[in-house]
């Protein structure tokens, strides 16, 4: 089978931290912020490094990870305030890690827990609540865009001064919800903020297969929405954009798409194999640019961070994540049914049936020759 060629994309994009980690002017954050977006993307790839050897033992049946997309998260989250919200997909880990999101229960959740589970076992007392409101992660592509939009709106009408954050795949995109999100946010002035990681692809499509569009940016033409393209791989020029879409929407003058350009370095999951479908020749172009690599160079030019500096942020990533793992096994098995509670507000017939189908199936019938709903 031939493999799709890429092109390199087109460096139109805004750019504060140059890939040798230099940087025209001053850095935008505090060193204390931009401390924090360094550690929390250690700890991001310490964590993405201890996943997959999980899931290669088979504690975590699948996983997507971030490597080498933690600048988009890591810059956008840190633009939010105390109060905000964010929508996150699967990528977004580090977005909830910049703001102390608990390990523990990330890993509880890969490791298959229910969310009832996991909060009796491995509960956040309130005093440690995150200042940021995060909404479960979403796995239907773009619904998290459409219901962002809504808190964002709910907000609005309720005079609060909230800002939501959500975050989309190029190839997500393409679905209905994301251009149904953008419109209600134009119409309404929400206050929202859409990320669109442009990684280049969507599972096995490259981006030029996905859309027409030059950009994904000019998607928010249509609902008359205000956009940037940036630099993904650049955590100060992420920030930045963030920054004055978060401080617009709080001024009331409504939403903004962002589209950060990056790399896809990893395969989309680990039920894939990116290796037959592209040309993986692309590598050595984006570990140049790779975004934690570009942040320590310029850490360490502005004498931030020296040898010993490092190896101890890594030491201590490296130490709270196999205490969270630790943690995690801890939490026991759940009750199967547990997949029923939290789900549907009010019982139907087909939760019943399918209550009944399992618990015939913990009986060791089997549920679809031995049950048929009968009396339901
Ligand atoms: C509504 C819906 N359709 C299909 C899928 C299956 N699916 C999961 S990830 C994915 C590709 C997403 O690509 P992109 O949006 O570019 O994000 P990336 O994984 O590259 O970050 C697909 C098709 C899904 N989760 N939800």
């Amino acid at each position: 089978m031939a493999k799709w060629t890429e092109s390199k994309p087109d460096p139109d994009f805004s750019q504060v931290l140059a890939p040798d980690g230099t940087v025209d002017g001053d850095a935008p954050v505090d060193e204390e912020t931009m401390l924090r977006m360094y550690e929390t993307m250690k700890v991001s790839r310490r964590y993405d490094e201890k996943t997959l050897s999980l899931q290669r033992r088979g504690e975590i049946s699948i996983l997507s990870r971030s490597w080498g997309e933690e600048a988009i998260p890591v810059g956008s989250a840190a633009a939010l305030e105390e109060g905000d919200w964010c929508f996150p997909t699967y990528r977004q880990t580090p977005s909830k890690l910049y703001w102390g999101g608990p390990l523990d229960r990330s890993l509880a959740g890969l490791m298959g827990h229910e969310p009832e589970t996991i909060e009796e076992h491995l509960p956040v007392p309130d005093e440690e609540a995150l200042p940021v409101n995060f909404s479960p992660v979403y796995i239907p592509l773009a619904s998290n865009v459409t219901n962002a939009v809504g808190s964002a709106m709910a907000d609005k009408f309720e005079d609060e001064d909230a800002v939501t954050l959500s975050y989309i795949g190029d190839g997500s995109s393409s679905q209905g919800d994301f251009y149904e999100a953008l419109n209600f946010a134009g119409v309404f002035d929400a206050p929202a903020v859409t990320i669109c990681h442009n990684n280049q692809w969507a599972i096995s499509v490259p981006a030029h297969r996905q859309t027409a569009a030059e950009t994904f940016a000019q998607k928010a033409e249509a609902a008359g929405i205000p956009h940037e393209r940036v630099d993904g791989n650049d955590v100060f020029a992420v920030y930045e954009a963030t920054k004055r879409a978060v401080d617009r929407a709080r001024a009331g003058e409504g939403p903004t798409l962002l589209e950060c350009v990056t790399y896809r370095v990893d395969d989309h999951n680990t039920a894939d194999d990116a290796g037959a479908y592209r040309d993986e020749s692309q590598q050595a172009f984006w570990a140049e640019r790779d975004p934690v690599d570009r942040l320590e160079a310029y850490l360490r030019s502005a004498d931030l961070i020296d040898d010993a500096a490092i190896e101890a942020i890594e030491e201590d990533a490296d130490e709270r994540v196999e205490a969270a793992v630790d943690r995690a096994r801890e939490v026991p098995a759940d009750d199967p049914a547990r997949i029923f509670d939290n789900h549907l507000q009010s019982e139907s017939w087909n939760e019943r049936h399918q209550r009944e189908e399992l618990r015939a199936e913990q009986r060791g019938e089997n549920p679809f020759t031995d049950f048929t709903g009968e009396g339901l």
